[in-house]
């Protein structure tokens, strides 16, 4: 696809000021409780321990926490099965502690966003749990069922789980099987039962009345399914059921709703989150994400990143959400690898590298995201065994592999490139015993580069990391033209370079970034090009984009002019014919 196919997909723009939601302005940080810091040394990150690294967050400047979930559950996939929505497990702490969070968090003008799991809960839920022991309950209706007509050994259909195998599982006492997307201890809650959604409504509302500042919804577009007729994702019931729960819920609430969709395209994008559904403020969206992965092995097998293809996506979605609805910017959680190491280069450039990646994202329209650790650069696990592996999707993956014919090495290879558990190893704070993660040994290894890179290390060097971040969601918070300003992608065929521009009334702000360890001569486009004022930059600072600049390896850095600069730009640089030429 080349720019002018881009620029066909760009809905008009549209002038009116409307007045910015809190959430345009602010950068999010998500917090994975199991990792982040471990108050009390049993090896598991805590509440208490988050309160305790308050004071960073604030440090950093974020306006809201994503906080994955903290809930009562057996942990089959760390919290994402949760047995009681409106209890914390033991091992996070209490609801005193929340609310304590909630509260300290306030005091420092940060939001707290729950991570909201209602696609599926755990098996050791109470609704489940009843659901088993009769079939003429009403909870029977809250989970998907099929009768094993043929047997127990005949699946209904062959819809297989995200983490391997199928998505039926055989329950003898019941005499049927159940729909679990995920793993077997997940089954999917049955969104076509009114009763359930009311209690899923009443559950919302008794947080949103604790005062959190929203909800991070996790695979929301799998909730309008129909598994009879076999469509899951973007189901026929999806924006009807998030129609319904906006007017239940967030209705009249100044709240941020993002929900995970790893099937939204730029099409249905704005189905989501346009600005007159009712639904949501935003979505995470995977385009840029899967645009990295193999086309056939997926995130198994690694493959350089296609930069063409990746900015491609992210150009779309800017495009597509330009006049209604909203972008979110990331490019790590918890779920990915660290994105130093997948989009970066995690040994000789690492700083520049990360710094780099943060002013590419972050310059663009829409409400970014740090994953903990991202703000100094932490790379992935770098884990050498399987016994090191503590997600469930590993195993469930790997017997997958084998059973294709794959090799546990290449198998391994693979995990260390795209493994859930890179992003997931305890945070970095110092250099000391554990990283500083906490007294005991931690649930899951330590990366060993602590002892260079941590936060204590990072926050006290002037060329750290996190200083670049500071300055950037500072940008957010004072500048329009970072908000609202309308973005346009240039040599998106680049296969090194990306860059755009962001423009508000007279205000341009152009942005070029190295996304290769090569020193690249970079012929720039005019629209491009121009001296203004440095904004930021993460090798030296640069006033202008010249016809030609020699970036050098993962060099990024952006310049504000405004109209008064653009003029002067081309005549100072006698480069007006050949742009002439170029337009
Ligand atoms: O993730 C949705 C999801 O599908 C991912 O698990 C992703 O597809 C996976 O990484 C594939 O390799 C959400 C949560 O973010 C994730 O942590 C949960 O495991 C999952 O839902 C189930 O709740
Ligand atoms: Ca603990």
């Amino acid at each position: 696809m080349t720019l002018h196919d881009i620029k066909m997909t760009r809905p008009s723009a549209r002038d009116g000021a409307v007045t910015t939601p809190w959430w345009k302005k602010a950068t999010g940080y998500q917090i994975y409780p199991r990792s982040f810091c471990d108050s009390n040394g049993d090896g598991i990150g805590d509440i208490p321990g988050i309160i305790s690294k308050l004071d960073h967050l604030q440090d950093l400047g974020i306006g809201f926490i994503w906080l994955s979930p903290v809930y009562r559950s057996p942990m089959v996939d760390n919290g994402y099965d949760i047995s009681d929505y409106q209890d914390v497990a033991p091992e996070y702490g209490t609801m005193q502690d929340l609310d304590r969070l909630i509260d300290e968090a306030a005091n420092r003008g940060i939001g707290l966003v729950m991570d909201l799991v209602v696609n599926h809960c755990s098996d050791q839920h109470a609704w489940f749990r009843k659901a088993v022991a009769s079939s003429v309950c009403r909870e029977h209706d809250y989970f998907i069922w099929a009768d094993a007509t043929d047997g127990p050994d005949v699946l209904p259909s062959d819809i297989e789980s995200v983490f391997g195998g199928p998505a039926w599982t055989h329950l003898p006492e019941v005499g049927k099987f159940y729909f679990h997307q995920f793993a077997s201890g997940q089954p999917d809650l049955n969104w076509q039962n009114p009763e359930l959604r009311a209690e899923i409504y009443a559950m919302m509302n008794w947080w949103l009345d604790r005062g959190i500042a929203g909800f991070r919804m996790d695979v929301i577009d799998l909730i309008g399914k129909d598994v009879g007729a076999g469509k899951l994702a973007e189901g026929p019931y999806l924006h009807d059921f998030l129609q319904e729960m906006h007017s239940q819920t967030v209705k009249g609430r100044d709240v941020l709703t993002v929900g995970e969709s790893w099937c939204a395209s730029p099409e249905t994008g704005p189905l989501y989150c346009g600005e007159d559904r009712d639904e949501l403020s935003m979505i995470f969206q995977f385009d840029h994400i899967k645009a990295t992965w193999d086309p056939e092995f997926g995130k198994w097998k690694n493959v350089p990143v296609d930069l063409p293809r990746f900015k491609t996506t992210l150009a779309n979605w800017q495009y597509a959400l330009e006049d209604s609805g909203w972008n979110s910017l990331f490019l790590s959680n918890h779920d990915l690898p660290r994105q130093v190491s997948r989009y970066g280069d995690d040994g000789t450039y690492r700083n520049r590298s990360a710094k780099m990646l943060a002013i590419m994202m972050h310059l663009l329209k829409g409400t970014p995201f740090v994953y903990q650790g991202e703000e100094i650069g932490m790379t992935n696990a770098n884990f050498h065994s399987l016994e090191q592996y503590r997600d469930l999707e590993v195993a469930g993956r790997l017997a997958e592999a084998l059973e294709k014919g794959s090799t546990v090495e290449v198998f391994l290879e693979g995990a260390r490139r795209n493994a859930r558990d890179n992003a997931r190893t305890p945070m970095q704070w110092t250099a000391g015993e554990n990283a500083g993660f906490g007294a005991g040994a931690p649930w899951i290894d330590v990366n060993m580069n602590h002892t260079t890179i941590n936060v204590a290390a990072d926050g006290a060097d002037p060329d750290g990391i996190i200083h670049t971040y500071k300055q950037l969601i500072e940008m957010r918070k004072t500048s329009a033209v970072v908000r609202e300003g309308r973005t346009t992608f240039h040599v998106v065929d680049h296969k090194q370079v990306c860059a755009y521009t962001r423009e508000l009334g007279d205000q341009t702000i152009a942005v070029v970034a190295n996304m290769s360890a090569d020193s690249v001569e970079f012929v720039a486009p005019p629209a491009l090009c121009g001296q203004g004022q440095p904004l930021v930059s993460n090798i030296a600072s640069r006033h202008s984009i010249d016809s030609v600049t020699v970036l050098e390896p993962y060099e990024a850095y952006a310049v504000l002019r405004n109209a008064q600069h653009s003029k002067r730009c081309c005549h100072q640089n006698g480069v007006v014919a050949q742009h002439a030429l170029e337009a």
